[in-house]
């Protein structure tokens, strides 16, 4: 354990878990207070765990965004599956998030199976209650009590912050006795390059649908800062079908004229400078099923 840090600190993992879109990252973002996982409307955004740390005076909670829980259909959706197991099991403690607006089916049902058999305690946050009316939330409040798996059960909106205060205070008390993991002005674990690539990602889900925003992954292959400050960086995104890569360009390279603005500006927000993007599309047929892909993505 380190020497300098005050005595008597406590740090621990907790993992999330729920269905695919049910706000885990939008949660992870509001409970560390600042942007480390994209979020969108489209199931399967998140692709690899991150941990996102969040610290006190005296303790240090690292939460672990998953991928949604789902039947694996390719490697990709297999990994992302294996990850979420092991994930689970090393774990101090679980968040299990639920819908309200949709209160509890079969996708929460089996979740809440796996974690009846986890020795970490499970706090449930039903989340989206902004959705909501009283009467739809106290139902999938008693929903959630009913699956009997949560010591703890909170009504949160992660998007607007509703009930999120609370929600990390119960979770502080679950710390064990523990060294802080993270320096404490890391947010998460991921690589800059993986940070950036999914920022440009998540204008590619903002502006896609139906197959299109499965089918996506973005690399950066350089980053390079010059002397003036504005930071020149170039990433690739990845299709699986020509179609694919016409819907991405758009009529007369509308869309990745779009695609290109909106991930700029979030670059240039993530980093603080100005930035040059240059984008291109590639056609890389199947490669959610090639398994040297996924290893060189970083999605383990
Ligand atoms: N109205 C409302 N929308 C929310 C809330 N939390 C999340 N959302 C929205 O729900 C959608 C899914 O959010 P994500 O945080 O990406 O969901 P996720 O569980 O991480 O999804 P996967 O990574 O695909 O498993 C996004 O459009 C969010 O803006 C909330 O409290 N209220
Ligand atoms: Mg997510």
């Amino acid at each position: 354990m380190s020497g300098e840090l005050p005595s008597g600190t406590r740090s621990g993992f907790i993992a999330l878990a729920g269905r695919p879109n049910v706000g885990k990252s939008t949660l992870t973002n509001a409970l560390v207070g600042g942007k480390v996982a994209i979020v969108s409307d489209k199931p399967q955004t998140t692709r690899r765990a991150i941990r996102a740390v969040a610290n006190g005076e005296d303790w240090q909670l690292v939460l672990v965004d998953l991928p949604g829980v789902q039947r694996p259909r390719d490697a990709l959706t297999q990994r992302m599956q294996r990850r979420v197991e092991s994930e689970l099991d090393d774990a101090d403690g679980c968040l299990m998030v639920l819908n309200a607006e949709q209160g509890v089916g079969p996708g929460d049902r089996f979740i809440a199976g796996l974690l009846a058999h986890a020795k970490v305690p499970v706090v449930i946050a039903v989340n989206k209650v902004d959705r909501a009316d009283h009467a739809r939330t106290a139902q999938a409040l008693q929903a959630a009590e009913d699956l009997g798996v949560a010591q703890a059960i909170f009504p949160i909106s992660a998007r607007r912050g509703s009930g999120v205060e609370a929600l990390l205070e119960h979770l502080v008390g679950l710390l064990p006795a523990g060294p802080f993991y993270f320096d404490r002005r890391q947010r998460s674990d991921q690589s800059e390059a993986v940070m950036l690539a999914e920022l440009v990602r998540e204008q590619v889900l903002i502006r896609t649908r139906e197959e299109v925003p499965h089918a996506v992954e973005v690399e950066i292959q350089s980053i390079e800062e010059q002397p003036d400050g504005l930071v020149r960086i170039e990433a690739t995104v990845l299709v699986e079908t020509d179609s694919q890569k016409g819907i991405l360009i758009g009529a007369r390279g509308a869309m990745i004229k779009a695609i290109g603005t909106g991930a700029r500006q979030a670059l240039q927000r993530e980093l603080g400078t100005r930035v040059h993007l240059a984008l291109s599309v590639n056609v890389r047929r199947n490669w959610r099923a090639d398994e040297r892909v996924l290893d060189r993505l970083g999605i383990e």
